[in-house]
């Protein structure tokens, strides 16, 4: 396994400044609602560390990974803003030698969603969304709530990502409507 030392230096090198500090910020973050809601933090803390990792890998070394690396196809469909996660996971596994399964799904995870998810995945996606550094309408209820509850904090984030998301034409990533489905539930 690598050091916290080793991990920390290769995102730095791997990330722009502002995007490291959101790793910080959202590691701490996910550390504090490990801690409320009686998580592991230590692997929180990583989890929210490394989970945008990938988000500045070149798009060439994305489609050459999704097409060998027995992806699902239709990921070429989309950006980096839904492989960073779903694919980034496989760049910490491979560079970081991150092999814990559950820090690599809530990794997979942060950006989607997914129809089934654990404390951890739920945590590092809300730290994502109420690090102190998000400024955005509408984030300080998602703070509010996300204290109150997980599931509450999931289903509020969902359904504010799908309304930008149509507000703006992007395309609704299947996982992320299928997500919405099943935490909004009214
Ligand atoms: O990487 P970050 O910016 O820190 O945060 P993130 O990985 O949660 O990405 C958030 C962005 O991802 C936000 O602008 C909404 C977008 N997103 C989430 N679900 C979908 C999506 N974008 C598209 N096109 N389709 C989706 O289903
Ligand atoms: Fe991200
Ligand atoms: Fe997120
Ligand atoms: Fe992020």
């Amino acid at each position: 396994d690598l050091s916290s030392d080793e991990i920390i230096a290769k995102a730095k090198q791997k990330l722009s400044t502002g995007r490291f500090e959101h790793c910080v910020r959202v590691s701490q973050t996910a550390r504090e609602l490990a801690k409320q809601y009686g998580v592991d933090e230590n692997e929180a803390a990583l989890a929210g560390f490394v989970h945008d990792y990938a988000k500045e890998v070149p798009v060439d070394t994305y489609i050459e990974t999704i097409k060998t690396q027995k992806f699902d196809q239709d990921l070429l469909n989309y950006n980096r803003g839904i492989w960073h996660g779903i694919v980034g996971a496989y760049y910490i596994e491979q560079e970081l030698k991150i092999k814990n399964p559950a820090i690599l799904t809530a990794v997979k995870r942060h950006t989607t969603a997914d129809t089934q998810m654990t404390d951890l995945d739920k945590i590092v996606f809300m730290a994502d969304y109420i690090e102190p550094g998000r400024h955005f309408p509408g984030v300080e209820e998602a703070r509010k709530q996300t204290h109150q509850s997980l599931d509450q904090g999931v289903a509020y984030q969902l359904q504010q990502t799908l309304i930008y998301l149509i507000k703006n034409n992007f395309k609704v990533y299947p996982k992320t409507l299928a997500s919405y489905n099943v935490w909004n539930v009214k």
